[in-house]
């Protein structure tokens, strides 16, 4: 066998974290923006606004659960507080929050209530707590800051159930006496990692990477081990909105990192790197900005958008976080309602019946016994066909037993075992004959699969497919094939 290059083999060995593991499996959540925004018609606000300006008719968290649950999402990310500082929950560290507020005579909570609405519905809950904030009169103070800060994280940390996720933004900008702050972002890690240790620190944090741009894009090849400076805070801060909040409506570039990341030659090039799990989240809004305004009615994404965003980032080894934002009154727009039960009505058409089951698979290698290709056909995640040391190609054969109608595969490696397979190719057979001749039709030529890979082509009637893996790094892992 040729020796993998030394930093090849280096990014190899990564794996992620058992809380990467479990978030890798959310796939598709929404972000919430809601706050003083809202009512001031703003995406940005400056700090200044008066707390009675908070005040919802008709709060219904319910209403946004549920509606991301018929979407086919599996959790939700609330701004308990943005820029502004104005915080979503009763706060024993500053009155501006909803206690100064009418909104159920300063009596109410909507953390709770969202966190409730969650757990009513079975969807996963999870936080964004922006670090910038234009009210802390001790912003830009240091050290009193970051206590301030840890406290506001320790409040909701330990008051509202579990948590998937806490979403640091990258932005930072001044703060009412003029001053920055210098965040001690080890500081809020590790109260996050205290209270809430199964919790993804995401974006601005080492556990999942912002894919770098907010129009929905991801790249043709989103590797999940890059080099550890993709995690650093300044590089990611510099790289987020600096200006007026609006969010950047086309992919300029492909962010701070460039268009590739991962491959052979990214980690050569970042060879004094070590590599780190770092999986990608596209972020993007189904309406133009990320809070509600009335005159943005016009621009909710309409679902042939919204599929392909889908297919583009949960089909390309990335997580959707879909920003949904509730009116003035509290809730979810008809028009977002619409076309989110569209949608999730679309993606169980499209994923009605996995015709997978009845079929073998084979391949030309395994590591051993316990790691034959029939393993992909199991349920359980402890078994995968493992391909043993590789030096060249490896085939696989899926044959579902019968001709049918197929026009999408997913293809998922195991990826506790790390993310090893660069290029594959899938093929259909296009001989209905069982002759033992086939009739190989390339349907894609493929990079990275990683976590998950969903292939998809014009419907066609067919019995066999071959994948081949033509590059990986020493070996090759698939944990799961779906044919739909
Ligand atoms: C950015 C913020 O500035 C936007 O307002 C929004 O919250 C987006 C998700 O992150 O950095």
């Amino acid at each position: 066998m040729s020796k993998l290059p030394p930093h090849v083999a280096r990014a190899a060995a990564v794996v992620p974290s058992p809380r990467q593991l479990a978030w890798q499996e959310i796939e598709f959540y929404s972000f919430i923006h809601y706050g003083i925004n809202t009512y001031t018609d703003r995406e940005w606000g400056d700090g200044q606004e008066d707390p009675a300006l908070f005040n919802p008719t008709n709060l219904d968290c319910r209403q946004w659960a549920k509606v991301c649950k018929a979407a086919g999402m599996r959790g939700l990310v609330l701004t308990a507080k943005h820029h502004d500082g104005f915080c979503l929950w009763p706060t024993a560290t500053t009155k501006h929050s909803v206690e100064s507020s009418p909104w159920k005579n300063g009596q109410g909570d909507v953390v709770r209530e969202c966190a409730q609405a969650c757990a009513e519905v079975g969807l996963k809950f999870g936080l964004y707590l922006s670090p910038w904030d234009q009210n802390a009169s001790c912003y830009g103070q240091g050290k009193a800051y970051d206590d301030f800060y840890c406290e506001q994280l320790r409040e909701l940390l330990t008051n509202y159930g579990d948590l998937f996720c806490m979403w640091f933004d990258g932005a930072c900008g001044e703060g009412p006496n003029g001053k920055k702050q210098e965040y001690d972002w080890e500081r809020y890690y590790a109260t996050i990692r205290e209270f809430q240790p199964d919790a993804v620190i995401s974006i601005t944090g080492p556990d999942v990477r912002w894919v770098g741009n907010e129009a929905g894009v991801c790249r043709p090849s989103e590797w999940s081990v890059v080099p550890a400076f993709h995690s650093n805070a300044e590089k990611i801060a510099a790289a987020s909105q600096q200006t007026d909040g609006k969010p950047p409506s086309a992919p300029k570039d492909q962010g701070y990192a460039g268009w590739d990341l991962g491959s052979r030659k990214a980690l050569a090039k970042a060879k004094d790197w070590a590599p780190i799990w770092y999986p990608a989240e596209v972020d993007v809004s189904i309406r133009k900005g990320w809070f509600y305004h009335e005159n943005e009615d016009l621009t909710v994404k309409p679902l042939a958008k919204l599929r392909d965003i889908y297919y583009k980032s949960v089909g390309a080894n990335a997580s959707l976080l879909l920003n949904l934002p509730p009116t003035p009154q509290g809730v979810l727009h008809e028009r977002d309602v619409d076309t989110l039960i569209s949608l999730g009505a679309q993606l169980k058409v499209d994923f009605k019946e996995n015709l997978i089951e009845g079929s073998t698979i084979t391949a030309g290698c395994q590591l051993d016994g316990a790691h034959g290709a029939q393993n992909i056909l199991q349920p359980s995640k402890d078994a995968f066909w493992h391909s043993g040391e590789l030096d060249g190609k490896a085939e696989l054969l899926l044959d579902l037993g019968d001709d049918l109608d197929i026009n999408k595969i997913v293809l998922q490696e195991n990826i506790a075992t790390g993310q090893q397979i660069e290029e594959f190719e899938l093929y259909a057979d296009l001989n209905p004959e069982e002759t033992g001749k086939h009739k190989w039709k390339l349907l894609e030529k493929g990079t990275i699969i990683g976590y998950k890979r969903i292939v998809l082509f014009d419907e066609i009637r067919v019995r066999r497919f071959k994948i081949v893996i033509t590059q990986c790094r020493g070996f090759a892992t698939l944990q799961n094939i779906e044919a739909y």
